[in-house]
């Protein structure tokens, strides 16, 4: 960590927080029109839900086939019947646009000397297609495939200290996802959680809270100083 900075490197979430899962709605109104939100909405919960229960049950396999069964289990429970190639379709997870304020937020931090990263469920595959599109520069791009199993379980956020060689309290972490944000601050990260509505509640997990922070408040919040006692 250069200086007395708060932290040495910050790390995104990708999906709902670099990535606008927005484009998601219009996409699935493709599969049936005017019901894109609703088959968007609930493809993600089934996708985490999933991820969830095949962390518990020690089941993985990488997030592209986790979120491929879960559209398949969403057409099946809304009783729409899929004339795409659900698979191909399912690719649009690696198509999402950055979000407008992310850019900024990124070059502030690089430009104070911190190491940026990406830690995510996303495949390699994905990560590699998103960072290559949208020419992200980062330092670090760590999937969960090389913890083989998914968030929130200790060892993936693990796979940020092994990059780094930074103690957690020394790594930084930015997610819109409340669940997410519960686990990065349980194992020990400083944790920005970009509240995604302003009813928006973190899981009742008696995890440390994250700070709440929007975007443009993010790289203030890593680059402060830390105040040393006595100091
Ligand atoms: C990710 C999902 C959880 O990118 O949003 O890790």
């Amino acid at each position: 960590v250069s200086g007395d900075r708060a932290v040495g490197a910050v790390f995104f979430d990708l999906f709902g927080t670099l990535l606008s899962l927005g484009p998601l709605d219009d996409a699935c109104d493709g599969l049936a029109p005017g019901r894109g939100a609703e088959i968007a909405a609930r493809w993600r919960a089934r996708q985490l839900e999933a991820s969830w229960l095949r962390t518990a049950m020690e089941r993985w396999v990488d997030f592209d086939v986790v979120t491929r069964d879960a559209l398949k289990a969403t057409l099946d429970e809304l009783g729409i019947e899929a004339t795409d190639d659900l698979d191909r379709f399912a690719d649009v997870f690696s198509e999402l646009p950055l979000v407008p304020e992310a850019s900024e937020a990124l070059g502030r931090l690089r430009d104070a000397g911190l190491a940026t990263g990406v830690l995510t469920n996303a495949s390699t595959r994905t990560l590699d297609r998103v960072a290559t599109r949208l020419e992200l520069a980062m330092d670090h791009l760590l999937s969960v495939d090389a913890a083989r199993t998914f968030k929130p379980h200790p060892s993936v956020y693990q796979l940020a200290v092994d990059a780094t060689g930074l103690a957690p309290e020394l790594i930084g972490f930015v997610t819109a996802n409340g669940w997410d944000a519960a686990g990065a601050a349980a194992f020990g990260f400083m944790v920005a959680w970009l509240r995604p509505a302003p009813n928006a509640v973190l899981p009742a997990v008696d995890a440390p809270a994250p700070l709440r922070l929007t975007w443009p408040e993010l790289p203030g919040a890593f680059l402060a100083p830390v105040e040393s006692p006595g100091g």
